[in-house]
Order: C-alpha cells, then structure tokens, then sequence
C-alpha cells in the first residue's frame, strides 16, 4: 500500500514537471528523453542517417511553390493567381515573396519571441494558464491538460484582436516584446487581408457593388474577415538529445483561414505530408510559408486543402517559429462558397465556428484532421 501511494505521487512530481515545459526540462540538464515524450514507433520521424544540424531532417526536401506578392500587383496577375490556386490545391502551402513587410520587423520578431523562451522560468511562468480559451497563455505540448504523449514544444499565445484589448495582457517582460509583437501583428493581419483578397479572387469571387443576396453575403463575409481572429504562436523548440523518438508538433492541420508562419531561418523542421510522404520544406529567407487552414477548405468546398504538418526537433539547436493564425471572429459562420456548389460539386461541409472548434480541441483533443472530419457532409 505505501509502495503505491508512494509511486503515485511519484507520478505525480513528475507530471508537475513536465507541465512546465520543455525548456524548463532541459535546463535541469538531460541526456536522454522522458518516456512522456517518446512516442510510438509508427509516429516516429524518419530522420535517416543526416546528422548535420542545419540540414537535420533533410533527405527529403521539397521546394514549396513561389507566390511573388508584389508581381500579383503587375501585369503577371492572372498567371500569379493561377499559380497560387494551384498551390492551394495541391500543396496546400505557399512561399510568399517580395511581401512587403520588412525584413528589420520579422528579425526582431523571432529575437523578441527567443528572448522570450531565454528568461528564466519564474518569469515565463507568470502567463502559465490551462484555459486553452486565454488570450495569453505560455504552455507546453499541443493541449497539455489531454495529451497523453507530451510533444517537444513550448509555445507563447498572444490574441492580437482587437489589439488595444489584449496588449496590456501581453507580457512586460522583455519589455520590449508588446511593441515589437504589436508591430508585427498589424503588418502581418494586413498582409493576410490582402492575400485573402486575391484568394477570394482567384475562387472566383470580385468585390462588387451587392446585386444579389448572394454578394450581400460575400460583402458582410470580407468584413468579418477584418473583423476576425489573429493569433500568434510563438512557438519554441528546445535542442532535444534523442530527436528520432519524438516530435516538435504532432501532425495537424490549422483551423483557420490562413496562417502566416516566419521560420527559423538557420534551423530546419517543418514537414508537410505530401504525395503520400513527410517531406521537409526548403526555407528562403525573407520569406513567409503560408498555408491553407480548415476555414478555407471549407470556404472553397474542398477546392483547396488544409494539409497535415509537423515538425521534427534538432539534436543541438533550439528552433524558434512564429505562426500568426487568422480567421473569422469567434462566433462567425463559414460555410462552402455557393458559386462553387453545383451538381457536379455538391456540397462538401456543414456551416461551422471557430467557437465550435475550440469546444472540439479542448474536449477530443486535435489530431490529424479530426475536427475537420466532423465538419464533412458524406
Ligand atoms: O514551427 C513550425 O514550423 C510550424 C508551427 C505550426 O505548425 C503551428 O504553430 O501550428
């Protein structure tokens, strides 16, 4: 009977230990993995026999498409946007170029967010909170409170809208980080509502005077797109000893419209399952990775697709991300477009919330495309 109680609260002290997060594990010094972390066989990265740092995880690479930001505004229009729906629906993901946001705002950015993961832990600790509905949250994992195999992540929360809301929430510390943050939230939510202009347009769909319900409903969708949610994920991958049992993010798909993502530029990670393999993405610098969220798969009945990714970890050096995840506002409906609804494409997709989402990841849990799955008209 002691021998039990005594190994449960055992289980117990060790549990409280990795709720703090990975960074806070490896600064007490480890040479192999917790078995938290390991997981099965079959989910396993195949990191062949690459040991390089920088080029970790490299025997499969693939070049994503390019989308030119600025030639969409020349006379290369169309056959940008036509590249750009094909990307869509094929990969699911982009590389955005020539975007406009410069190079001095996405450098501080992911300084700031690795600052960040570099204070010590009393003072990350401070913005800790399980509610996976908290505008800020420093956690660990995908969903700490149901995972039963911890992932190697530790991430900072930040909801961006509306910003004067939430920025006195956002951490003092460093203190620079709500100014630098805040900057880039503006820039990149511009960004974003651009892109999504011309995706819109590209699904055939023209910002016109309404004529009739129909347009009614397009025009209110674009200004709940204004109107809508942007988040971003600071997402901190520490250096991990046994990189080959475990992974970074488990595959998953975004839920949203489009995510923004600003990669390490020195250290490799994301893969995208693709063609049937995980293969690992090329970075370019000054580059975004943009890719297709649950929303718009939705939005375009299927037409573009919001593809599984996950991301490897690296034997020596900590990788950071910075994701900035936008779609509709907490309560808006999105639902298939009806211009791409017909006999021969039937409605895919039932009308859905970002609302109903977070019910899904914070009850189920989030794996693969699961949430999406629910979402589906068979
Ligand atoms: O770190 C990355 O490269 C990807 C991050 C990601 O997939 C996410 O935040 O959902």
């Amino acid at each position: 009977m002691g021998l039990t109680v005594e190994r449960s609260h055992g289980r117990e002290v060790e549990e409280s230990r990795y709720q703090r997060g990975v960074r806070h594990l490896c600064d007490a010094g480890i040479e192999r993995i917790p078995r938290k972390y390991v997981f099965p066989v079959s989910e396993r990265p195949d990191l062949g026999t690459e040991r390089s740092d920088v080029c970790y995880g490299s025997s499969r690479t693939l070049k994503l498409p390019v989308i030119d930001f600025a030639q969409l505004q020349g006379s290369n229009r169309s056959q940008v946007l036509e590249r750009l729906a094909n990307a869509c629906e094929e990969y699911g993901f982009f590389q955005l170029v020539n975007h406009g946001i410069p190079s001095e705002v996405t450098e501080e950015m992911g300084r700031v967010g690795r600052r960040f993961f570099e204070l010590p832990y009393e003072e990350r600790c401070k913005y800790m909170n399980p509610d996976m509905r908290s505008p800020v949250r420093y956690g660990t994992s995908f969903n700490q409170n149901n995972d039963q195999i911890f992932c190697w992540r530790d991430f900072l929360k930040l909801s961006c809208h509306p910003l004067p809301q939430h920025l006195p929430s956002w951490p003092s510390n460093p203190p620079d980080l709500r100014e630098i943050a805040a900057n880039y939230s503006l820039k990149t939510k511009f960004l974003y509502l651009k892109l999504l202009e011309v995706i819109r347009e590209s699904l055939g769909v023209k910002e016109t005077a309404p004529k009739s319900a129909e347009d009614h409903e397009s025009n209110q969708m674009a200004r709940d797109l204004e109107n809508g949610s942007q988040i971003i994920m600071v997402n901190c991958y520490p250096a991990c000893p046994e990189p080959n049992l475990t992974l970074g993010l488990p595959p998953h798909s975004d839920y949203g419209m489009l995510t923004l993502l600003l990669q390490d530029e020195s250290v490799r990670g994301l893969q995208i399952h693709h063609g049937g393999r995980w293969v690992t993405l090329e970075q370019i610098p000054n580059s975004f990775v943009v890719n297709v969220g649950d929303h718009l798969e939705i939005f375009s009945n299927g037409r573009f697709k919001s593809v599984l990714h996950r991301v490897l970890v690296n034997p020596s050096l900590t990788r950071i991300s910075i994701a900035s995840l936008h779609t509709l506002s907490f309560d808006s409906t999105v639902r298939p477009l009806p211009k791409l609804i017909d006999e021969a494409n039937p409605r895919c997709y039932k009308d859905t919330d970002f609302a109903s989402f977070l019910h899904h990841i914070s009850s189920v849990g989030h794996k693969g495309k699961n949430f999406l799955d629910t979402r589906k008209l068979t």
